[in-house]
């Protein structure tokens, strides 16, 4: 499987990562769309959110979860933040990997088009 964020993860594809755990790893928006934009992935490849079998459903919450420690160590919380999962075509995703969005240093408008 030829997967981007897979290699990102597994280091054949080099790239400063913000955060490491057993299961998660985050890194910086090739094509940033705020002053912090953050992509945080599970290490396991799942295409999107939608195909996230019942029994991995927890690896959401974990990636929550480094959402909120990135938002603490990196002064962006209380001012706020966005997480956005762009899932399949209508929803915008391009990187069939799932990934949380982080974005935070301006004010977010809503809707978001
Ligand atoms: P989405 O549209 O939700 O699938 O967002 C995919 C994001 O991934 C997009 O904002 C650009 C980013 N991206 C794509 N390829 C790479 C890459 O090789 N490295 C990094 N750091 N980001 C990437």
């Amino acid at each position: 499987m030829d997967c981007i964020f897979c290699g990102i993860a597994n280091k054949s594809v080099p790239t400063q990562l913000v955060h490491e755990d057993e299961r998660v790893v985050a890194f910086r928006d090739l094509n940033p769309q705020a002053p912090t934009h953050l992509l945080i992935i599970p290490k396991a490849h799942y295409a999107s959110i939608q195909d996230v079998p019942p029994e991995d459903l927890g690896i959401v919450g974990e990636l929550v979860a480094v959402a909120q420690d990135l938002a603490r160590e990196r002064g962006i919380w209380p001012s706020g933040y966005r997480l956005v999962v762009n899932t399949g075509p209508q929803g915008g995703q391009t990187v069939g990997h799932l990934h949380v969005h982080l974005l935070a240093g301006r004010q977010m408008m809503w809707p978001p088009g």
